[in-house]
């Protein structure tokens, strides 16, 4: 198995914090499973998460917008080289969706993203530390809108992806998917190892092109107790919130039953 993963309210709690899968986590580690972030986040912000859990692999940032893989993880040599990583780019620039933003602003449009915010103002929306929301607001191919009118984002739709994330507006290129973008790591795998088998875990509606994208996909409940409603083939429901029904479908699919 390979997993891809969503990382908030999926792999990380409404805190942003991994402890409840921490046991299944380390499990995967030993019997060397990959785990692929597959997030609105940034890389900064997943290089973090990568350092904290010592995981290694390729990641896909800011919804499907690039691929980061370690240089010479794959035999052959995927994307374009900067600095550690052979990257693969399916969005747009940041400067492309700012221009657009600053252009509406300017016609009297409401629309307020990281980038009109202090570090200071973004920690406060969403509760990560001031040094985490610095990470977040480093963004390079997407845009997080906090306040806006529907007229505004009507005018953002016609030249960007404007998807409701988690709690806020996500901007980005229409070439950007998590799905393609899971789908052209999957071939790599492929390339590698024969019988590559799937399994995908999100939450919410903009985890649907990855889930779709994976042979077991896995929906965690969210923390209002509920489902997000997703019309997705075989899609698994686990029982727990986050990164408790993470653990449990973990558990199920890839660990057969337990931990030892
Ligand atoms: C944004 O993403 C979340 C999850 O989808 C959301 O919209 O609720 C992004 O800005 C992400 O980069 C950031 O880490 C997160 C913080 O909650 O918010
Ligand atoms: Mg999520
Ligand atoms: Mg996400």
């Amino acid at each position: 198995y390979i997993i891809f993963t969503d990382l908030d309210n999926t792999l990380l709690d409404k805190e942003y914090s991994y402890r409840e899968a921490k046991e299944v986590l380390r499990e995967l580690k030993e019997v060397k499973i990959p785990i692929i972030f597959c997030s609105a986040k940034t890389r900064r912000e997943q290089e973090k998460i990568r350092e904290e859990m010592g995981i290694y692999h390729p990641f896909i940032v800011e919804d499907g917008s690039a691929i980061y893989i370690p240089r010479g993880y794959f035999k052959e040599t995927k994307g374009q080289p900067i600095n550690d990583y052979e990257v693969i780019i399916l969005g747009t620039k940041l400067e492309n969706i700012i221009k657009e933003i600053q252009n509406l602003q300017k016609k009297g449009y409401k629309i307020i993203g990281y980038q009109d915010m202090t570090p200071e103002e973004i920690a406060q929306v969403t509760g990560l530390s001031i040094h985490e929301a610095k990470l977040a607001k480093d963004r390079e191919f997407s845009e997080t809108i906090i306040e806006y009118d529907n007229r505004g984002l009507e005018k953002l739709k016609r030249k960007f992806n404007v998807e409701i994330g988690g709690r806020f507006i996500h901007v980005f290129g229409k070439g950007a998917d998590k799905g393609k973008a899971i789908k052209i790591l999957t071939r790599f795998y492929k390339e590698e190892h024969e019988k590559i088998k799937t399994i995908g875990l999100g939450d919410s509606y903009t985890d649907k092109p990855l889930l779709k994208a994976v042979d077991t996909p896995i929906l965690v409940k969210g923390y209002n107790g509920k489902w997000a409603e997703l019309d997705v083939k075989n899609l698994y429901h686990a029982k727990g919130a986050g990164p408790k029904g993470w653990a449990e479908a973990i558990k199920k699919f890839v660990l057969k039953g337990g931990i030892k």
